[in-house]
């Protein structure tokens, strides 16, 4: 009885706690800024300003430029960071967050092993640490708004942004990425889904796509208090 009352006390103070996830340029930072307008949301974008700037060191660059040699130390750096989201504290009653250390894991990490650019005893030190952390940490996932597109339309979008890290990225790597999240998010068939999945089609334009976030709104709204 007592052991019921201490973990219905700790469910009401964490916040619930939203990760968006989809492919590269599928549209999470503008399903971010839409959730903005919420003060009692805390929003977090993804930490990739600090994974261009490691104490001066432009680790995502590197990881793109020489990815044999920097895929380890990126993707340390990426969990790091995740986890820092993660454990975040805040009074909000939601906690909304652009990306998490299962997509980490789930899509890059096995990308990078399937693809040789982490050997075999750097991606074991990888998972281990996985492992522990979500055993041991704070780490929390009640829902999964799943970005879902198509390697075409993301290829487009991502080339018009033009980010300096990304100008070579082929449209291969991005079918490869959007296999592993359909098979993690849509198909259910790679690793282990973390909360239930609300999936928005996110090939719209943004002109219509407002009307895709409405639909996942009161998942997220029901949820303030
Ligand atoms: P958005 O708003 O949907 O356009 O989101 P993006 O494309 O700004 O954000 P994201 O997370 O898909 O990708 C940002 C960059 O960081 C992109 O070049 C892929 C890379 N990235 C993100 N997470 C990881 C990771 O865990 N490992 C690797 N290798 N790259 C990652």
């Amino acid at each position: 009885m007592a052991n019921n009352l201490i973990c219905a006390e700790s469910r009401k103070s964490r916040p619930f706690t939203v990760i968006v996830e989809g492919n590269i340029g599928c549209g999470k930072t503008t399903f971010l800024n839409y959730f903005q307008k919420y003060n009692n949301i805390c929003v977090l974008s993804e930490p990739i300003e600090l994974w261009r700037d490691c104490r001066g060191h432009n680790l995502l660059g590197h990881m793109y430029e020489d990815p044999k040699k920097w895929s380890f130390t990126f993707q340390s750096y990426v969990q790091l960071t995740m986890l820092q989201h993660h454990t975040l504290p805040t009074n909000c009653p939601v906690k909304l967050m652009e990306r998490s250390i299962y997509s980490a894991r789930y899509c890059f990490v096995e990308k990078m092993k399937r693809d040789g650019l982490l050997s075999k005893p750097s991606a074991a030190v990888i998972d281990q640490w996985f492992q522990w952390l979500l055993q041991n940490t704070p780490i929390n996932v009640d829902l999964i708004v799943y970005l879902r597109s198509s390697p075409e339309v993301v290829y487009e979008r991502m080339m018009k942004r033009n980010r300096s890290e990304e100008k070579s990225v082929p449209i291969e790597y991005l079918e490869q990425l959007n296999e592993l999240h359909e098979q993690w998010l849509y198909h259910k068939t790679l690793y282990h889904c973390p909360a239930p999945v609300v999936t928005i089609d996110a090939n719209l334009d943004i002109s219509s796509i407002e009307e895709e976030y409405e639909k996942c709104e009161p998942h997220i709204l029901n949820k303030l208090a």
